[in-house]
């Protein structure tokens, strides 16, 4: 920059702490510079210092920010979290990187950003035509299906609270607009577009609680698949969920709570529901009172039982289905009231919270007493039973909660799924919607597979984005800067490869003298010297993971124990001599262990088919519903909708750049918009160019000329420096500047904004 551009209101990068900042010049003197930089900081610094090094001045896209971030003139980090920030403080929080969509999380409701109108206004438009939205990315999964031809899917990530849920609503909420106007006679409140919108009232009741993340965090993941008739309207979808954190029925963290349908019930039933379940505050239960959070006032559990009554009634659920569900849940919460005392081994201490308990789940007390406080066993043909420990009696109390719990969801999803079926498809529009990244104080079995799945999907991403894009050039045999990327193909490798984390988990948890400690030994000698895995310098029970979203620590503590999931047999004969109808058809599908002969009697589970076979360990059954996710994303075109949380603190205009920094660089962000810029975002096959343009060549005399000849010459009558395209084998490859924009404008003979041509033509090729 020279000097005479040294004017105070100049803008410029300048780079404070190694890191380049946007800033105003402030004051100029013979000696010495100063910037005030956008985000707070200022800095003087000497006029020698000055150099390329640490201040350069700001492209005009910066100053002005741009809709779509692969046209920033400035190409660094700096640069695209300016552009957000510009964006977020004005209230626009969505963005586009070519056709993918960040979303940065407002944690308030702006005016006018979403409603019925502003979906109409995107109806029909193409993805750039209006500013970025959701909703444009939602009309281009919709109108993708008929263009192209194939099946679409949206696929949105970002960490705990960054609002991916809210994400998936919008999605789900535009196609079913589509899918009503397309066929507006089978609209109404039983129609399937308001059973699928309904779900979520539902899914989010049963599988979503507050975390310190986020007040309304998905503890399972979902995949929605919406079938859609070629006439343009939703037949039916189904949902498929994955691993929901069932752990958190009996233990929360400190300030979290349970899942938000205990506290529903409790504060939402009308007096004759709380009598006829015996109802208390939400203070008088374990299960809810242990964290120290029982409410939050962005939360209204009393409004919320109210929907979630409605929508199971729009789900098609009978009345006393659901009374019988909300007994289950009382029971739960009863469940785990029953304290016990020690006199030999184990006692319920406390018969009036057992006799509770078991009138909810119809069971006999005596037996569900002797359950809990004994192991019963055939040893050599001889029947033996033997007391619990203090210790085993609550394990015992709190794996049956867990049970009863994880039965009721599965059972909630299938009626869902049950409602909602329909039969054949044109094509499909699946969302994606998991939970975020997390590393809390103390991460867990859970945190280890929520971050696995993140980990997956962020190859999927790198794949797509990426190594497609490589792949690509080099088969076309195009000149091509490697783009670096961060790939984190070793990170997964460390995770699922033979022998690697999972491998030793599953190891450990089938050798019956397998403990916690035994696996981290194991763990720390196997991978200490990989660059991805973390031995901490002090003993004290942890491993970690270098994952691309940071490191995270795990504590082994209790790993095995869930990952195994055992349920005894003799409770599970409890629960199946029930009086309730509702309480068997919740463990149905679960069988008893007949042939044990010694302990480690665990029930087998027939999870979606599979058959009495050795029960799978819960991070195997995950690892493979986490494939078939991956095989079937593979054969579907994705739209990627990257979140952002910009802030901790869960709070409206707050923007903490190092945060969002972060995010951005871990999510690729920053490769992604150099790739769209040194790439070529258009390629098309030469007789497909030819039939589009040849109108370009008329005045060449292209007669006689080979069809790759003539792809040639059109394209350097356009640009004869050859700086923006290429021939390859198969293709025509450019970049869409002016001058092919204009030569693509003329042939249209019709006026089309730029960002029309942009996105069409490299969208639909
Ligand atoms: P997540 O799904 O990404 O986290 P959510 O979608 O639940 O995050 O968003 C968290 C909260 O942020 C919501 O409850 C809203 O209060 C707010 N929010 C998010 N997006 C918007 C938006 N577009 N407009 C207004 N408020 C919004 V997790 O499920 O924890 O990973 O496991
Ligand atoms: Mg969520």
């Amino acid at each position: 920059m020279s000097t005479t551009a040294w004017q105070i209101g100049g803008r410029v990068w300048v780079s404070i702490n190694k890191q380049w900042s946007p800033a105003t010049i402030t004051n100029v003197t013979s000696t010495e510079v100063s910037f005030a930089s956008e985000y707070g900081q200022q800095c003087t610094l000497p006029r020698d210092s000055l150099n390329h090094d640490t201040v350069t001045q700001m492209h005009q896209t910066s100053i002005d920010s741009v809709d779509d971030m692969a046209s920033l003139g400035d190409l660094h980090e700096a640069a695209i979290l300016y552009n957000i920030y510009q964006r977020y403080t004005r209230d626009t929080i969505y963005t586009y990187i070519g056709s993918i969509l960040s979303a940065v999380n407002p944690y308030k409701l702006i005016d006018g950003v979403y409603g019925v109108e502003l979906m109409q206004s995107y109806m029909k438009r193409q993805l750039g035509d209006l500013p970025p939205h959701i909703y444009a990315i939602a009309n281009e999964i919709y109108e993708s299906m008929w263009r192209k031809r194939e099946n679409q899917c949206a696929l949105i990530s970002g960490e705990s609270g960054a609002g991916k849920t809210e994400s998936t609503k919008f999605i789900l909420s535009y196609l079913s607009a589509m899918s009503q106007q397309a066929c507006p006679s089978a609209a109404g409140k039983y129609a399937v577009e308001a059973a699928i919108l309904q779900s979520s009232p539902i899914l989010e009741a049963f599988g979503n609680a507050k975390t310190v993340y986020n007040n309304n965090s998905s503890r399972f993941g979902k995949f929605i698949l919406l079938n859609f008739a070629e006439a343009g309207n939703i037949i039916g979808g189904q949902i498929t969920d994955y691993l929901l954190e069932k752990n958190r029925v009996v233990r929360q963290n400190p300030l979290e709570r349970n899942f938000h349908v205990f506290y529903a019930l409790l504060v939402g039933s009308d007096p004759a529901g709380k009598e006829r379940l015996q109802l208390q505050g939400p203070e008088s239960y374990h299960y809810l009172n242990q964290s120290g959070c029982v409410s939050d006032p962005t939360i209204n559990d009393q409004q919320d039982f109210l929907h979630i009554r409605e929508a199971f009634e729009i789900m098609q659920v009978p009345a006393q289905q659901f009374s019988d569900l909300m007994s289950v849940l009382a029971g739960i919460l009863k469940v785990g009231n029953i304290t016990f005392g020690k006199a030999g081994g184990a006692q319920v201490s406390d018969k009036s919270a057992l006799e509770a308990a078991a009138s909810c789940l119809s069971v006999e007390s005596f037996r569900l007493s002797d359950a809990l406080t004994q192991k019963f066993m055939k040893l050599r043909g001889e029947e033996i039973t033997t007391p619990l420990t203090l210790e085993q009696a609550v394990d015992s109390r709190d794996s049956l909660s867990m049970a009863l719990y994880a039965n009721a969801f599965r059972w909630v999803l299938e009626k869902i799924n049950v409602r909602i079926r329909g039969k054949g498809h044109f094509a499909t529009a699946g969302v994606l919607d998991i939970f975020g990244f997390e590393n809390f104080e103390i991460n867990r079995f859970e945190q280890f597979n929520i971050n696995f799945a993140n980990e997956k999907l962020q190859e999927y991403f790198n794949k797509h984005i990426f190594s497609l894009e490589q792949h690509e050039y080099s088969k076309e045999g195009i000149d091509w800067a490697d783009i670096d990327w961060v790939d984190n193909a070793e990170c997964l490798n460390l995770i699922e490869r033979k022998l690697g984390i999972l491998d030793l988990l599953n190891e450990e948890s089938r050798f019956p003298k397998g403990t916690d400690q035994s696996l981290l030994e194991k763990l720390h000698n196997s991978h200490k010297d990989n660059a991805f895995y973390i031995k901490p310098k002090v003993n004290n029970n942890k491993f970690g993971i270098r994952h691309y979203a940071g490191d995270v620590f795990y504590d082994v503590v209790g790993l095995l124990e869930k990952n195994r999931d055992s349920f005894r047999d003799d409770m599970l004969k409890v629960l199946k001599d029930t009086k309730s109808d509702f309480v068997y058809d919740l463990f149905a599908h679960m069988t008893l262990d007949e042939d044990t002969s010694s302990g480690g009697r665990a029930f087998k589970m027939d999870r979606r088919g599979g058959g009495a076979k050795k029960k799978a360990t819960v991070s195997t059954q995950f690892k493979t519903s986490l494939h078939s996710l991956m095989t079937e994303l593979g054969q579907a075109n994705p739209y990627f909708v990257r979140c952002i949380k910009p802030n901790g603190e869960k709070v409206k205009d707050k923007f903490v750049p190092q945060m969002v920094l972060n995010q951005l660089k871990y999510s690729g962000m920053m490769e992604t918009v150099r790739i769209r810029r040194s790439g070529y975002p258009v390629r098309r096959l030469f007789a497909d160019f030819m039939f589009r343009y040849d109108v370009l060549g008329r005045s060449l005399g292209l007669e006689g000329k080979g069809e790759i000849e003539a792809c040639r010459l059109i394209m350097a009558s356009q640009d004869s420096s050859k700086k923006d395209w290429q021939i390859g084998k198969t293709k025509v490859q450019c970049m869409l500047t002016m001058q092919c924009i204009g030569a693509i404008y003329e042939c249209m003979y019709m006026y089309v904004p730029y960002h029309y041509l942009m996105y069409n033509v490299s969208l639909v090729i």
